[in-house]
């Protein structure tokens, strides 16, 4: 019986002026009740939108008035009535209800309020996560996240990158071995994947153009508000390509991502009060030697070769605004895959996206050369009997190739202006935070 009412609703997003007059069925969640004389006013919210219910003294029958006056709020419900027009301001339509339907009552107290009128801390609501996301204004960060991330694939297919998986379960570190997760593996010690790094690279020999949209792992031990220890990075690595090439697709997803959010989550931006503009491209470039003079002239004073700490972003990031590169790292900076300059092997070919202060991407072309990139496993304090499996494959023709990481969690701390990563992050893992 429910299960064929269920069939038969509508969503709240779902109700205008065009069936005033009809019949119908909502299914949701109680977000308030207020009742006024012989009325009692219930609003109901479901993952679309939010619809009023109205039941009358006078024709409804006194257990479904009793029902609705005193259903616990949150309570998952399902009402069924008659689309009338509202006469509140904010509202086209209303429910002149005469039928409640309780499926599944919420047990109070509450462990948070998800209207958002009681304030929680952060760590409250990610406890209570799943009930969180029941404030529109928390919904509104992964409805957005939903939607660059389909711009991101899009795009990508369009530059005829195809969409890859590679391990989570590996036997050797790609990106420093101090961050590594490790785990028992059938008695052999193995670890999770840091990135995709070694395979993306591979895959080019035979795939050409490959992205992947994955979950890694970093056992950093950083507790800051940009860092956890699992993300998703948006991953690209192209065959025949340079520096410059895959800067120019990265500048892509980027400023098509915000397009499309723009287009597509108006709603959800005006919720989280976020204005954001499509970026000129191409983005500034600095280079990395660049960088270190306006930090002296700023009064902060680093040397060649030093890395760009969150003090010097942070100066870095008011200088700049918005989107900009950073390139032309010192090598000894950059992991043992990144090809050096010609003819000067103290500088990469590299690239860092920023926005603002916050770190975004990192990239570059690579080594494909098998005798330079052993030598840079070595000068970089690797063991290259280690990466056999990988070298292996620049003996089999490797194509030039050039790719990026995009850390698609920060990019969205930047789409909906939030501040902190775990914001926007479902399930946020850090150092002290495993659950739920
Ligand atoms: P990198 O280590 O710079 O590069 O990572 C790429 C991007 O991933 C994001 N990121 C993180 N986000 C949240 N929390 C973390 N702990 C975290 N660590 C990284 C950042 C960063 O810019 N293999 C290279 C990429 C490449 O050259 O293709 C890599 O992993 O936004």
């Amino acid at each position: 019986m429910i299960k064929e009412v269920l069939e038969r609703r509508f969503f709240a997003s779902e109700l205008d002026e065009s069936l005033l007059g009809e019949k119908v069925n909502v299914a949701g969640w109680v977000e308030d009740i207020r009742p006024l004389g012989a009325l009692i006013f219930l609003t109901v919210r479901d993952a679309s939108g939010v619809v009023q219910a109205v039941f009358g003294k006078s024709n409804t029958p006194q257990d479904v008035f009793t029902t609705a006056s005193s259903v616990a709020r949150q309570s998952i419900v399902v009402i069924h009535g008659t689309v009338k027009e509202s006469k509140a301001k904010d509202m086209r339509v209303e429910i002149q209800s005469d039928s409640i339907e309780i499926l599944s009552l919420a047990t109070h107290p509450l462990p948070i309020d998800p209207t958002g009128r009681v304030d929680s801390s952060l760590d409250l609501r990610l406890d209570s996560r799943a009930l969180d996301l029941r404030n529109p204004s928390k919904a509104a960060i992964f409805k957005i996240k939903h939607t660059a991330l389909q711009s991101i694939r899009k795009t990508l297919i369009d530059e005829k990158c195809i969409e890859v998986n590679t391990p989570k379960i590996i036997g050797q570190a790609v990106e420093g071995g101090a961050t590594l997760f490790s785990l028992d593996y059938f008695g052999k010690e193995a670890f999770l994947a840091q990135s995709p790094q070694l395979y993306k690279e591979q895959l080019t020999l035979s795939l050409g153009r490959v992205f992947e949209i994955s979950t890694y792992f970093r056992a950093e031990k950083s507790h800051t508000r940009r860092h956890i220890n699992e993300f998703v990075s948006v991953d690209l690595e192209a065959a025949f390509s340079y520096k410059d090439d895959v800067m120019v697709m990265l500048e892509k997803v980027a400023t098509k991502a915000i397009e499309d959010v723009l287009k597509n989550c108006q709603d959800e931006l005006q919720i989280l009060n976020r204005d954001i503009v499509v970026p000129r491209i191409p983005f500034d470039k600095i280079t990395y030697s660049e960088a270190i003079e306006e930090l002296a002239e700023s009064g902060l004073r680093m040397n060649f070769g030093e890395d760009l700490d969150t003090k010097a972003l942070r100066k870095l990031g008011k200088r700049h605004k918005g989107f900009y590169f950073i390139v032309d790292w010192p090598t000894k900076l950059k992991p043992f895959y990144i090809e050096t300059k010609e003819g000067n092997y103290e500088i990469s070919e590299s690239f860092d996206l920023m926005y603002d202060y916050i770190e975004l991407a990192s990239g570059g072309t690579r080594v494909s050369d098998k005798e330079k990139l052993e030598r840079r496993l070595s000068d970089s304090g690797l063991d290259t009997k280690k990466f056999s499996d990988h070298l292996k494959a620049f003996t089999w023709g490797m194509p030039p190739h050039a790719g990026w990481g995009l850390g698609l969690d920060r990019f969205i701390m930047v789409l909906t202006g939030m501040r902190n990563i775990r914001e926007v992050v479902l399930y946020p893992r850090d150092r002290f935070r495993l659950n739920p």
